[in-house]
């Protein structure tokens, strides 16, 4: 009997941001530099194979507030002061299907239960991560083998 693919194929990633203060010196209004980023939990695969395009939606005060990243890592780099949401669409090759969209808290800031006495936590960088999973229902024949490539 042949055996039938799987209906369904599933890619674990994270979404999280990264920041770190830039010290006492810092330019006003760019007190932390920060990172928000989509990867993939196994750091061999590439997620250019299927992923077309990430849209980040920025805070208006970043210009320009909407940030298109086309290829791998999909991720942007800033410089600010102040958390916020931060609000991404995630396009697939080969789909028809609606973006993905999701949201992230950006965090500067580290939690006040976690700040440790001395002048080094505040070189600490802050970490805010999420794990999900890209799932796909029945992809498209071009999406699949995007998928399973190796
Ligand atoms: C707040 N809801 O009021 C937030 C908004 C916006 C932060 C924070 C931009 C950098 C710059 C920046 O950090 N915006 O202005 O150059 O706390």
């Amino acid at each position: 009997m042949a055996h039938d693919a799987p209906s369904s194929l599933s890619k674990p990633f994270v979404v999280g941001s990264c920041a770190h203060w830039l010290g006492k010196r810092a330019e006003e209004g760019k007190s932390h530099e920060w990172t928000v980023y989509v990867r993939l939990i196994n750091p061999d695969e590439d997620p250019s194979l299927f992923i077309k395009r990430v849209v980040f939606h920025l805070h208006p005060t970043l210009q320009p507030p909407t940030r298109v990243v086309e290829t791998a890592p999909f991720m942007v780099a800033e410089q600010g002061w102040g958390e916020f949401e931060i609000h991404l669409q995630i396009y697939f090759h080969d789909s028809n299907d609606k973006p993905l969209e999701l949201s992230h808290m950006l965090k500067l800031y580290p939690e006040a239960d976690s700040v440790q006495p001395g002048a080094a936590a505040a070189n600490r960088p802050v970490v805010s991560e999420r794990y999900d999973e890209f799932v796909f229902n029945d992809p498209s024949e071009g999406l699949r083998a995007r998928l399973t490539a190796e």
